[in-house]
C-alpha cells in the first residue's frame, strides 16, 4: 500500500517542493489548505491532479482533527507557518497563534487521532537569532532576536517535549535559509534577482535595500525538502541542522545576481532604511555535519547556482509576461 503524507503549508516554497519528492516516493500526498477568497495554488497547480487538498486551518484544532481522520496519513510535515520575519513585528500574536501555538495544536491532534504518525517540525536557523557559536551545530544554545524567532523556539521545544513525554515519533529539522524560484517576493533572495531581471529588461530602474551586511547560509529548497523526509525514515527520532556551510552578505549576493546580467549592482542598489528590523540576525552558518553522517545528506546546489537559477527563471517569466 502506498505510504500517505499529510503537508501542512502545502501552497508555500517547502510544500511544493516536498509535495513532488514525496509523489516521486509513490505518496499519496494530502495537502492542508486554508480559506481564502482567491485561489492561491500557483505554487501546485502543475501537481494538483495527483494531490489531494483539505480544507483546514493551524489556529483551528478541531479542523486539525478533522483532516487527520480524512486523510489517515503516517507521515505529518508541519510546514505552515507565518513565516516572512518582519510581518512578526507588525502582527506578533498573530504569528505566535499559528507559528508557535499551532504546533501544540497539530501535535495535540495526533495524539488524539493516531499516536503512530511520525511528524517532523520546520524549525529555523533563525532560533539561533543572536548567535551564541559560530558555526550553529545542534548543541548551539537559542537566542531569537524577532517574535518569529521566539515563535519557532516555542514549536521547537513544544516538538522535543511531545516525544518525550508521548513517545510520539517527532522531529524538529532546524533549516537554514533555502531558497528557489518560488520563494515569495518579499524574500531577500528573489526581491534581488526578481529586480535584476526587471532592471535589465527595462521594466525598473532601482533595487531599494535594507541591511547589505547580514549574513546568511542559503541552500537551494529541492535539496532541504530531501532532509526533511529523511528524518521521518530513521529508526529513531531526532533533530537535525541542515545548512550549506557557507555564508555570504546580502551585498555579494546583489553582485552576484546582477553579474547574471551583466549589470553594475552599485548604480542601481539604494539602501532604505524602511526596510532595517528593529533586531537584525546579523550572522548565519550552520555545520550541517550531523545530517551528513546520519541522514546522508548533503546540498547539490551552490550558491552561485541557486543565485543563477533565481535570476534565470526571473528572467525568463518576465519576459513571457511582458511580450519582450
Ligand atoms: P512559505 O512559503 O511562507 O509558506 C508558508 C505556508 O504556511 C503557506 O502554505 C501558507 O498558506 C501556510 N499557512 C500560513 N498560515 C497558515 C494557517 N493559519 N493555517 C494553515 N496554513 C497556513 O514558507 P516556506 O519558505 O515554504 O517555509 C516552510 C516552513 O519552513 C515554514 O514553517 C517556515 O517558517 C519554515 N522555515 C523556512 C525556511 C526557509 O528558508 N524557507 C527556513 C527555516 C524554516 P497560504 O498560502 O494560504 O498563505
Ligand atoms: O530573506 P529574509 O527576509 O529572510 P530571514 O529573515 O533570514 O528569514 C528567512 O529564513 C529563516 C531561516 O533562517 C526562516 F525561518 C524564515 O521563515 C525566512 O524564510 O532576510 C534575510 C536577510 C536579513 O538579514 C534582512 O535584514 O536579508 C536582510 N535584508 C536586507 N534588505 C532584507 C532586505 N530582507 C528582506 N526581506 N528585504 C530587504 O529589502
Amino acid at each position: 500500500m502506498a505510504k500517505r503524507a499529510l503537508i501542512t503549508g502545502i501552497t508555500g516554497q517547502d510544500g511544493s517542493y516536498l509535495a513532488e519528492h514525496l509523489l516521486a516516493h509513490d505518496y499519496d500526498v494530502f495537502g492542508l489548505v486554508r480559506r481564502t477568497s482567491t485561489l492561491n495554488f500557483e505554487r501546485i497547480k502543475h501537481i494538483q491532479d495527483q494531490i489531494t487538498l483539505v480544507p483546514g486551518d493551524m489556529t483551528d484544532l478541531t479542523s486539525l482533527i478533522h483532516v487527520l481522520r480524512e486523510a489517515q496519513p503516517s507521515e505529518v510535515y508541519n510546514l505552515a507557518a507565518q513565516s516572512f520575519v518582519p510581518t512578526s513585528w507588525s502582527q506578533p500574536v498573530l504569528t505566535g497563534d499559528v507559528t508557535a501555538l499551532g504546533v501544540t495544536r497539530i501535535l495535540d491532534a495526533i495524539r488524539a487521532t493516531d499516536s503512530s504518525i511520525r511528524f517532523y517540525q520546520a524549525s529555523s536557523s533563525e532560533m539561533f537569532g543572536k548567535v551564541r557559536e559560530v558555526p550553529q551545530t545542534e548543541d548551539t544554545p537559542f537566542y531569537p532576536r524577532s517574535p518569529y524567532g521566539v515563535a519557532k523556539v516555542y514549536g521547537h521545544w513544544i516538538t522535543v517535549n511531545y516525544r518525550e513525554s508521548y513517545d510520539l515519533f517527532a522531529v524538529s529539522g532546524i533549516l537554514f535559509n533555502h531558497e528557489s524560484p518560488r520563494r515569495g517576493l518579499e524574500f531577500v533572495t528573489r526581491k534581488v534577482t526578481h529586480h535584476a531581471a526587471r532592471i535589465s529588461l527595462g521594466l525598473a530602474n532601482e533595487l531599494r535595500i535594507g541591511n547589505l551586511e547580514a549574513q546568511r547560509d542559503w541552500g537551494f529548497a529541492g535539496d532541504y525538502v530531501r532532509a526533511m523526509w529523511l528524518m521521518l525514515q530513521q529508526e529513531t527520532a531526532d533533530d537535525f541542522v541542515v545548512a550549506t556551510a557557507q555564508t555570504h552578505t546580502v551585498q555579494q549576493l546583489i553582485e552576484v545576481a546582477f553579474n547574471c546580467v551583466d549589470l553594475d549592482w552599485r548604480q542601481y542598489t539604494v539602501q532604505d532604511q524602511r526596510f532595517m528590523r528593529p533586531a537584525e540576525v546579523d550572522l548565519l552558518i550552520g555545520d550541517p555535519s550531523k545530517a551528513k553522517a546520519s541522514l546522508g545528506w548533503q546540498p547539490s546546489v551552490t550558491f552561485e547556482q541557486l543565485i543563477e537559477m533565481m535570476v534565470k527563471a526571473d528572467y525568463d517569466q518576465l519576459k513571457a509576461e511582458h511580450n519582450l
